[in-house]
């Protein structure tokens, strides 16, 4: 499985219950990466989509404590086993986790590659996810052009786990 997330300087992901901020051109780089496959997202993730409706076009798995949580064209899990016993029951070639900071880094060790958008700058944040690059097992394998919007530089980059090569 792999990740997809959207970073600043300090690998904060998350604001008030929303994205740290909104990039042109980042969420439909989601959007091509994640189509078609499966997406995991914690409860909170999914209350913070538009409209708080899953994913359309992807198999959504919603990670939740509340055995009562239910929610239309979704699978609920309760635990990360179920997740991982339900993923390799639905043999897709790709799952993506989707967020948010809790769920990254309990995945993080699971997960092959992490598609991270970085964010150069220091934005308003009260969640963050673990810093790849104090991690030995994380290595960038990736970079696209630096871009900008709005005076705020980012890239698209990919980081691979070379415990689970
Ligand atoms: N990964 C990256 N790189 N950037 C993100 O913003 C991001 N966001 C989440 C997870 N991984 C990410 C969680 N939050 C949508 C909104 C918030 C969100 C994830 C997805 C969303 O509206 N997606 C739609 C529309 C994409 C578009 O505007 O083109 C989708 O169909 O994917």
């Amino acid at each position: 499985m792999n990740l997809i997330v959207a970073v600043d300087n300090n690998w904060a992901v998350g604001y008030n219950g929303g994205l740290l901020t909104y990039l042109p051109g980042d969420l439909p780089y989601f959007k091509e990466k994640t189509m078609n496959k499966v997406v995991v997202m914690g409860r909170k993730t999914l209350e913070s989509l538009p409209k708080g409706k899953p994913l359309k076009g992807r198999k959504n798995i919603i990670l939740t404590r509340d055995k009562d949580f239910t929610c239309e064209d979704t699978v609920v899990c309760h635990s990360k086993d179920e997740v991982l016993d339900y993923i390799t029951r639905y043999e897709s070639d790709e799952v993506f986790i989707i967020g948010g900071a809790e769920i990254y880094n309990l995945f993080l060790d699971n997960c092959e590659k992490a598609y991270v958008t970085k964010i150069y700058g220091k934005l308003p944040a009260d969640k963050y996810i673990n810093n790849l690059d104090e991690l030995d097992n994380w290595n960038i394998t990736w970079k696209s052009e630096m871009k900008e919007h709005e005076g705020l530089k980012f890239q698209w980059t990919i980081y691979e786990n070379n415990k689970l090569k």
